[in-house]
This record gives C-alpha cells, sequence and structure tokens, in this order.
C-alpha cells in the first residue's frame, strides 16, 4: 500500500510514525508528494487535494489521518487506540481521541496562520491572525497541565507531532519558556527513533 505524504508535513508525520513504531516499513511505501503535487492537482486522489492518503491494495483510499492511523494500528496490531470504556471516559480511548484532536488542532491552527501572513500585507487580518495564535497558544497550556504516562497513545504521537510543527514553522512562539511540564515531556518523547526518523523537512 502506499501513503502518500510529505517530510514537513505534521499530519503525514503522525502516519509515518506509526508505520515505524509497528514495523510496517516493507508494507507501506512513502510516497512524496510536493507542495504544488496538493490542491487541486491531488484530488483526483483525495477529493480534499490534502495529504496524508493512504491507498490500499483493493483501490480504496482512506484519509484523513486519524483514520489511516487507526487503520495502521490495527494493521500492525497496535495499542496506539486504547480500547472503549465507558467507566473512565478520561482516559483511554476517549482521551486518546481528544488529545490527538488538540494536536491535529493546533496545527491546523497554526497552518491557518502561517496561511494568513503569506498573503500580501494589504489583504493580512490581524484578527484572524490573532485567533489562529490564541487556539495554538490556549491549547498548550492545557497540554502543560494534562498529565502525560509513559502509556503512548495515538494522542501522544500527534501532540509531539503538533509541538514538532511548532519548532519547524513558528520557532518564535518560545512555547516552552512557560511551559516546563511539556518542554520535559516533549524532551523523552523526541528522543525515540520514530521522532528522530522523521522530523520535519523544509519542501524544496
Ligand atoms: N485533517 C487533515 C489535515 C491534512 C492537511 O491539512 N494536510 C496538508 C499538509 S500539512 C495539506 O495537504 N494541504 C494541502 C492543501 O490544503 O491544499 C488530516 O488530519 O489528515
Amino acid at each position: 500500500m502506499k501513503l502518500y505524504s510529505n517530510p514537513a508535513s505534521p499530519f503525514a508525520r503522525k502516519a509515518r510514525i506509526v508505520v515505524r513504531e509497528l514495523n510496517l516499513t516493507k508494507v507501506v511505501e512513502e510516497v512524496n508528494v510536493p507542495r504544488e503535487g496538493l490542491g487541486d492537482a491531488f484530488r483526483s486522489i483525495n477529493p480534499l487535494g490534502k495529504i496524508p492518503v493512504l491507498a490500499l491494495k483493493d483501490g480504496s483510499t482512506l484519509f484523513d489521518s486519524p483514520v489511516i492511523c487507526e487503520y495502521l494500528n490495527d494493521l500492525g496490531g497496535g495499542k496506539f487506540f486504547p480500547g472503549r470504556s465507558l467507566l473512565r471516559e478520561n482516559s483511554g480511548h476517549w482521551r486518546a481521541l481528544t488529545l490527538q484532536a488538540l494536536g491535529d488542532g493546533i496545527c491546523d491552527a497554526a497552518v491557518a496562520r502561517n496561511v494568513e501572513v503569506m498573503r500580501p500585507k494589504a489583504l493580512q487580518s490581524e484578527a484572524a491572525i490573532q485567533k489562529y495564535l490564541n487556539a495554538v497558544m490556549v491549547s498548550l497550556d492545557v497540554l502543560e497541565h494534562t498529565r502525560f504516562t509513559a502509556k503512548i497513545t495515538i494522542g501522544e504521537i500527534t501532540v509531539a507531532c503538533a509541538l514538532g510543527y511548532l519548532d519547524f514553522r513558528l520557532p518564535e512562539l518560545a512555547w516552552r519558556e512557560t511551559r516546563p511540564n511539556l518542554r520535559d515531556w516533549y524532551e523523552k518523547f523526541a528522543q525515540y527513533p520514530a521522532m528522530k526518523a522523521t522530523w520535519p523537512v523544509a519542501l524544496a
């Protein structure tokens, strides 16, 4: 099967980490899609024009990153999506999915902010830029007070990809300065071989 991705995408990085952690590198071929290959040029593969996409052997395609990661987790017998429980809703399955949504949401806001600042100055909306930045900052504050354990779920993977993306695209945020717990947690998480092997790279 083929994983359409590129080395700058934090969403694709989640799937690329799961592939490595579950030893799926022999069955999942990574196909690099450059920036100019996205949007309209990519709609025949994903109508939304976005990566990541997982193209299966039977011709079907899966997107977006939460769906792909769950599929890969099942395929590789992983435990990144803990089982459901209604007894402790703030742990296990629902916690992992909510943490994943928070990490993905940080990336969505950071990407939207970057798109806005790349527009001609006269067309930029300062209010929109501030709104996106607020979403990132308040989410980081929530993560600073999140208790992380040694258990790694799709939530932790996504948060780590989001922090890596902020370092890559928004280093001026200096998010570590006021968030020592998150800084220490990320410093350890960033040592995993799958994190190191998927470090963001600027597109040519
Ligand atoms: N919710 C999607 C977001 C994917 C996404 O935004 N991908 C970006 C790359 S980081 C993309 O392909 N953008 C191209 C475009 O919007 O034209 C997911 O989780 O997979």
